[in-house]
């Protein structure tokens, strides 16, 4: 194949965020896609209320309705999908698996959508055609062989509608299992742990409205011109009016700092907006501590007032009246050292006083946070700290002010509501059980990471994969991919080839399906299906491009079709169902009381809003209030062992996304606001430490991971890159680095890859 790629160079920045380069982008990326001109209409009816959701992100949408918003990155998100490249029999006949292996993931996704069901078969190392009565009898026969359902386990990614969902969940639990990975397992499981104990939900307390009454908003471990490009529309208006944006990230991400927005052409002539005011730089995984430092500092700055007589720093009557904790919470922050809280955070003392005092200055003050946050060890005592932080101003449940997880695939959020869940509660299950007449599965299921371990083991031998590329999401690809493969079936749902199709168990299946932009016909007409965005908003989304292929079913169609052939359909009509997806939703209603007149609700524009209790400073927690949670700062984590024996030879590496991938799919090969084109084997690091490593600039690395297992886990010949990045961290895309992820270097509790905080070693690269 040949590609038009740039040519490899790095090339510092210099303009905002946005502007006429994310235009440019635009174009290319339909040029490169060969999107017939007849679909560039479908940009248009992104997010509107005729239109689809837009499959790029999470981030909520200006009332669904009218005005267009231009995102380089969601374009890039549609087009992928509207691509006029196919790929069918033919082209599978013409490639073994062996060979395809051989391609990078960039290659892989420049074939284009699949087009008909496929099976593998190992005499040829082939995917042949299979009939979809075929390959659903094939999942089923599978499925009923085994000993015991929780020998299956069941992914889903996060571009899954919420009919899709719960059709999904239903079937598995009366399958018999609770074994539901998903990519939040991945992404914001730290949150979704983290604030049920504080807060009572695990879910935004913010609509996009406040960011219009917020004074103060803290970003901490997001890069939004890349992955939430709308979301810097609002950083930008809130700037314009004068409220305070901070930036708390290792990285001076570009957007963060200024953006030219293709919606005001006059930003494209000055330079563009200036977003934040102030740039907090922790050291990868120093979150915790730099918030708990900027806690104990509210607490002093509220003691020298009540010294004073002046006015509180703490809101007292909130504490009063909606928390629990707060003296226990307060006494161990009195007792931590500054000391101790610097060095961990990797700032000094003054930037923590800074950010005390612009928290505090706030009347109405928003967190915001991505996987910055998420992806470290102690993901979950961080995010309550912030949690704690925001309580102790009363800066929970009114307007302007409140939590924000900014969550990552566009459903991800709704397939955990509607009960793609490993620990379901209790109350869920009895709800199925009186709804539906059988008995659910009661015990935890399997989460991604211990999905793969028992893969590993042996205990489940069937991994059935509804959309995603679980085998490049995930962290230890090799041993990912040895799990991978001693399955009996592996099973995909996807839209596109990807490296999971080629890491198979001993039967595979790739059932093709209809992508979000894609009108989606049934008996009783189009579908339309629904999705909830990251700040509760429940909406529907019709796709408007014809499918791919004729032979393409949608996601409904092929998990009714499954269910229907491994249980039949005498509790629940699955073929009949797919028919008419409001006849799905009013299943849904009959399971949520929070889904009532669903179907109602849903078809008004925009949709409806999920109300989280905590955003009505109603606290659905054990004690019934907004808890304070005291959490120590831990010294004897594995990254201060790995110092201990290393010395300043160790450094901590972070995976992060480019400008131009959607997590394991690359659309291109530059990283344009960071300044690299047309590689993505590089290594960013602070130019002190790569002299005194002894290394220079240009020069190629592999990289070694420092674990206490004794496997060798490598990642070779990266470019190392002279960047503005706090010493002792490092910088690389995934998934190439997913190799140095320890398998077991997860976040207690939640069980997330500590994708943002690996030990490593560098070791010069052989020529
Ligand atoms: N175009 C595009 N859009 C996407 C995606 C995509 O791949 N491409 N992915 C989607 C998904 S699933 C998700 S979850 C989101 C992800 O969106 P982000 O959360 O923005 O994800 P990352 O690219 O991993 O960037 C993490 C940011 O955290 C910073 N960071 C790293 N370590 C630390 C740390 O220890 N502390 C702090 N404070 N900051 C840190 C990094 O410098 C970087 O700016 O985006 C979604 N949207
Ligand atoms: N090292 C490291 N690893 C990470 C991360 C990190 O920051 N660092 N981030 C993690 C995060 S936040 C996430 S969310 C995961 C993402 O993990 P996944 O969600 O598993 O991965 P994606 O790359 O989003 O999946 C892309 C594939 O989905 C399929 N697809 C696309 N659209 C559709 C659709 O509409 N329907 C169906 N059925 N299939 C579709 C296509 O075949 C495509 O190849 O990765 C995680 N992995
Ligand atoms: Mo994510």
């Amino acid at each position: 194949m040949s590609h038009s790629k740039t040519s490899e160079r790095i090339q510092p920045y210099a303009q905002p965020a946005g502007g006429l380069d994310s235009l440019k982008s635009t174009t290319v990326t339909l040029i490169k896609e060969k999107v017939p001109g007849s679909r560039y209409k479908t940009l248009f009816h992104q997010n509107q209320p005729d239109g689809f959701d837009c499959p790029g992100c999470a981030w909520p949408d200006r009332e669904h309705t009218s005005t267009f918003e231009f995102c380089e990155n969601g374009v890039k998100a549609v087009a992928a999908e509207a691509t006029s490249r196919r790929i069918g029999a033919d082209f599978f006949a013409r490639h073994t698996v062996a060979e395809l292996l051989e391609q990078s993931d960039y290659e892989l996704e420049q074939h284009g959508r699949l087009t008909e069901p496929l099976a593998y078969d190992a005499a040829s190392d082939r995917y042949l055609p299979i009939s979809w009565d075929d390959a659903y009898a094939r999942v089923a026969r599978h499925l009923k062989a085994l000993p015991h359902p929780d020998q299956a386990s069941f992914y889903v990614s996060g571009r899954t509608s919420n009919e899709t969902a719960f059709l999904f969940q239903l079937f598995v639990r009366m399958y018999g299992t609770n074994n539901f990975p998903d990519c939040s397992n991945l992404c914001h499981e730290s949150s979704s742990r983290a604030l049920p104990q504080t807060v009572g939900v695990g879910k935004a307390t913010v609509v996009l409205d406040d960011f219009e009454h917020a004074d103060t908003i803290m970003v901490f471990g997001q890069n939004p011109a890349t992955n939430h490009p709308r979301m810097l529309n609002e950083l930008r208006a809130a700037a314009k009016r004068g409220a305070t944006i901070v930036s708390i990230n290792p990285l001076k991400e570009k957007g963060l700092d200024r953006f030219a927005s293709p919606q005001h052409p006059l930003d494209l002539l000055n330079g563009g907006a200036r977003i934040s005011s102030l740039f907090i730089r922790p050291t990868l995984g120093g979150d915790f501590a730099l918030i708990k430092g900027v806690a104990k500092r509210v607490l002093e700055l509220d003691d020298a007032a009540v010294a004073a007589s002046g006015e509180r720093v703490l809101d007292a009557a909130f504490l009063a009246e909606h928390c629990a904790g707060f003296d226990a919470f307060a006494a161990d922050l009195r007792a931590e050292s500054w000391p101790d809280l610097a060095a961990a955070a990797g700032v000094p003392y003054q930037d923590i006083d800074a950010l005390a005092r612009t928290y505090a200055q706030g009347k109405a003050v928003i967190a915001t946070w991505g996987m910055g946050l998420t992806q470290h060890r102690d993901s979950v005592a961080a995010i309550q700290m912030l949690s704690n932080l925001m309580m102790m101003r009363g800066n929970i449940g009114r307007l302007g002010a409140g939590l924000c997880p900014v969550r990552g695939h566009s459903n991800v959020q709704g397939d955990r509501t509607m009960g793609i869940e490993d620990k379901p509660a209790q109350a869920f299950l009895d709800r199925l059980r009186d709804v539906y007449g059988f008995e659910p599965p009661r015990g935890h299921g399997l989460d991604a990471v211990d999905t793969i371990k028992a893969m590993l083991d042996g205990r489940v031998k069937v991994f059935f994969g509804l959309g995603g590329n679980f085998a490049m999401a995930t962290p230890d690809t090799p041993r990912t991919f040895e799990a991978l493969r001693n399955c009996d079936l592996t099973v995909q749902i996807s839209t596109k080839l990807n490296r999971s199709h080629l890491i198979h168990g001993r039967d595979a299946l790739i059932l093709p399906t209809l992508g979000r932009t894609e009108i989606d016909r049934q008996k009783t007409g189009p579908q339309g299906v629904t999705v909830e965005d990251s700040m509760c908003m429940v909406h529907l989304s019709y796709g408007i491009n014809p499918p791919a292929s004729t032979q393409l079913r949608s996601e409904t169609d092929i998990v009714a079709g499954i269910a229907d052939a491994t249980l039949g359909g005498g509790k629940v009509d699955w073929l009949g169902h797919v028919g008419d997806y409001a006849s799905i939703r009013d299943e849904i209603a009959k399971v949520f009381d929070a889904f009532h007149d669903f179907n109602a609700r849903v078809a008004r524009p925009g949709g409806f809003h999920l109300t989280p209790a905590s955003r009505e400073r109603r606290w659905l927690t054990p004690s019934g209030k907004a808890q304070f949670i005291v959490n120590a700062l831990e010294k004897d984590t594995p990254i201060a062992r790995a110092r201990a024996l290393h010395g300043d030879q160790l450094m901590v590496l972070m995976t992060a996304r480019s400008h131009d991938q959607y997590n394991t799919t690359i659309y291109a090969l530059d990283d344009r606001y960071r300044g690299v084109y047309g590689q993505r084997r590089v290594l960013l690091i602070n130019p002190e430490d790569m002299a005194r490593l002894g290394f220079a600039d240009g020069e190629r690395v592999d990289i070694f991971t420092v674990w206490h297992d004794g496997i060798e886990r490598r990642a070779d010949c990266f470019r190392l890159v002279e960047y503005d990045i706090p010493r002792g961290c490092l910088g690389a895309y995934f998934p190439e680095t997913n190799p140095l992820i320890p398998l077991d270097s997860v976040a207690d509790v939640s069980n997330t890859p500590t994708s943002k905080s690996v030990p490593v070693l560098l070791r010069r690269a052989a020529a």
